[in-house]
Parts: C-alpha cells; structure tokens; sequence
C-alpha cells in the first residue's frame, strides 16, 4: 500500500476512534513500547544445540520438514534478525538453555555464561533482550519421564543444578543487556496411565523448588517463572507441576507463574485468569500460542482468545505487570514467516485491545446497562483498526501490509535453501 494512502486513512481512523473516547496516538506509544518475547524455538524445532546425542520424550515437538532449520547459534541468530526485522519495536529473543554457541562439548549440567556470550553480544549489537528456559524435553536425563520430581535423588540433583545455572545464565542476561531476563521453569514430569500417588512426585517437586530457590538471586537481573501444564503427548493422565501446584508454590514463595493458553482445558479462557492471578502474583508471563484441539502450538493468530487475553491486560492496566511471551512451533511452513506471523498477530492482539474504548464499555456495566455493552462491544469488532496497523508499521519502517512476506521468500531464496 502507498504510504500516502496508509497516512490518509489513519488520519480517518484516528477521527473515528476519537469519537469513541480512544486515543490512537497513545494507544501507539504503548504498543511500540511493549516487548514481545519471541519464542526462538520456532526456529530450531526445539531441537537445541548440544553436543550430546539427543534422547526422546518430553512431548514437545515440532511436526513438518520444510528447509532450512536453524543447525547452530548463529544460524539462530541471522534468522532472530530476520523476524525482528519484519516486525516494528524492539523486542527479546527467548532461548532455550540447550541452545549454546560454542564448539565445546557442553551438556545441561555444564552450561555457563560463556557459552551464550555470541547471543549476548548480538542482543547488545541489535538492542534486544534475552530471555532463557531451562530445557528437559529430548535430553537422555529425562528417560524416566521424570526430573525434578524424579524418584532418583541423582536424576532429580542433576536437574535442580540445570535450572540453577539456567537462571545464572538468565541474570548474566539481566546484568549485560540492561533488560531484565525471565528465566521460565516448565518440566515435562507426569504419568501417562493414572497414578496410584500424586502426591509424592509433587512433594518432590516442591522440595528440588525450594532448593534451587534457596541462592541468593538478583532479581534486578532476572526472575523466574514457573509454568503449568494439564496434560502432555505421554503424560495424558498426570501433570506433577499442575496450576494449582504452581500457584500454591508461587503464593507462598513470591513468584510469578506463567499462563500458556495451551496448558488448561481448550475452553478455558486464559484471559479471564490474569486479573485473578495478580490478585496474588506481583507479575506473570505469558505463553501465547494456538493450541489447537489440543496443546498443539500452532503459530498465534489474531483470534478471539488472543484478543480476550490482550483486553484483560489492557482494561486494568496491567501492561507492566504482564510479561509478553509467545510459544509456537510449526516446522510444516517457512519458520520465519511463522515466526514473523506470530509476532505480528500477538501486536497487532494487543493493538486491538489498546483500541477498544474500554471506560465506555465499563460505564456501560456499571449502570447495568448490558445491551449497550453488547452492542458496543460488537461494533467494535469493524473499527478501522487495520488503517492504525498499518500506520504503525509504517511509522517504524516495517512492511505494513502482505509485503513482508515476499523478503521472507527473498531470505529462503538467498539462506534459507542453501543450507544443508
Ligand atoms: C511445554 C511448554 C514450554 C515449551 C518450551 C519449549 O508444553 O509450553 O513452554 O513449549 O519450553
Ligand atoms: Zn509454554
């Protein structure tokens, strides 16, 4: 689209949104400033860089074959700059603690700040923020099924050390990008056929927490989460770490948990969950990603869940005490236009929240008044809200429109096909 018609029509939009009490100008600061954690394991399958021999289990996977998989650190990385690219503002890039830049013959017992230094500097080089997981799926020391709830002590103390260097990792982050990292804890541990005891691995489980929560940690670099699951592909019937475990433990430890819209039940709205959450919780993070009549993960679209869970963080106000994460994968389309789809819909999710005239609406309910909460409500839905995208891309120098994708073809053309 001609920048010309992109600025006309915003200049309309913004006269129509006045109109319903919405500022575009300020709803554009906002959105510009909000970082989006995007999800680097879009761009390696989940498959990681160490050394090791990779084992199975874990139920997370990738499905698909297209080409041009990120192989190394800096494979990972010259894609990260093409995502961020395509998308406006500046964001983090959240890694996995398997994927290590090094030649070195490391495991996720030996990880340490040096060999994610390349990361660090091309976060300083690119002004964007680092955030890290510890990472369990795949690797040989999950064989059992179990980690931190293992019934092994030396299964369970090798994985209570990864979390606890994973998080060092995650402060060195913190202290060399000046970006506060968040450190997400998420352990794969479950039954796939029912248990006769739910309530000696969860024991565990808060025991190897309390361990590695014991340390001094500098919360100025970093903060860890800890992120529930209500079922996965191998632990159908059990989840140690459930909401209610975590939300438990993050009460009465002081920390955040982490919502991803595909760990609850498909019709559970996540959205509606935040403000209950941080009633308790001083910050969460949040996993957005489209899980698809199961936890599948498919790339964020612009959808009514996402949307819902954008206008909870907005109407109270919440966008500082609500961390952006996205968690996708799709290995069946070109990964970065994946990630780039992602990314943008998660923003332009947001957008659409910022735009929503939410003090009418909540008069509206106040008064008892919930046909005209209705009706506004649906009217809504057709504000020109694609005119102030637009807009916005133009304003930092992203393709507004379709466009973007054919530099994604150029890049697959150019990198990506070459790549063995
Ligand atoms: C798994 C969790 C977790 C992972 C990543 C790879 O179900 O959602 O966030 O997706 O750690
Ligand atoms: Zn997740």
């Amino acid at each position: 689209m001609k920048d010309k018609i992109v600025i006309e029509r915003y200049a309309q939009a913004k006269e129509i949104y006045a109109g319903y009490g919405v500022d575009t100008e300020a709803a554009l600061d906002k959105l510009e400033n909000k970082k989006i954690s995007f999800n680097a394991w879009q761009l390696d399958d989940v498959h990681g860089f160490l050394s090791a021999p990779r084992g199975a289990g874990g139920g997370v996977m990738a499905t698909g074959n297209y080409l041009g998989v990120a192989k190394n650190a800096e494979q990972l990385m010259r894609d990260a700059d093409k995502v961020f690219s395509l998308v406006a503002g500046k964001h983090k890039l959240s890694l996995q603690a398997n994927m290590v830049d090094t030649t070195e013959k490391v495991d996720l017992d030996t990880i340490a700040p040096k060999h994610f230094k390349g990361y660090v500097d091309w976060a300083k080089q690119n002004g964007v923020g680092l955030d890290i997981n510890p990472s369990c799926s795949g690797h040989p020391m999950l064989s059992t099924g179990f980690t931190l709830s293992s019934e092994d002590k030396s299964i369970r103390d090798y994985w209570i050390n990864h979390f606890i260097l994973t998080s060092k990792i995650g402060e060195y982050f913190g202290k060399e990008t000046g970006i506060r990292c968040v450190t997400n804890y998420w352990i794969p541990d479950g039954y796939k056929d029912f248990p006769a005891d739910t309530y000696s691995p969860r024991l565990r489980l808060k025991e190897s927490l309390d361990e590695i929560f014991a340390r001094e940690r500098k919360t100025e670099y970093n903060i860890d989460t800890l992120e529930s699951k209500l079922f996965g592909i191998g632990v159908e019937a059990f989840t140690v770490g459930s909401h209610e475990f975590y939300l438990t433990y993050a009460l009465q430890n002081d920390l955040p948990i982490c919502l991803d819209a595909g760990h609850f039940h498909l019709s559970e709205d996540i959205g509606y969950k935040i403000s209950a959450v941080l009633m308790g919780c001083k910050e969460i993070l949040l996993h957005v990603t489209r899980p698809m009549r199961w936890d599948s993960d498919h790339v964020v679209s612009y959808d009514d869940n996402v949307r819902n869970i954008m206008r909870e963080i907005v109407r109270y106000d919440f966008l500082n005490r609500v961390n952006l994460g996205t968690d996708y994968f799709d290995a069946s389309i070109n990964r970065i236009a994946a990630g780039v789809l992602g990314m943008r819909n998660t923003q332009k999710s947001l957008l659409s929240a910022l735009l929503e005239p939410s003090n009418l609406l909540k008069e509206f309910e106040k008064t008892g008044d919930y046909t005209s909460r209705l009706v506004l409500t649906e009217e809504c839905k057709t504000l020109p809200i694609e005119d102030v995208w637009n807009y916005f891309c133009l304003k930092n120098g992203v393709p507004c429109g379709f466009e973007w994708l054919d530099d994604v073809k150029k890049y697959e053309r150019e990198v990506l096909s070459k790549r063995g």
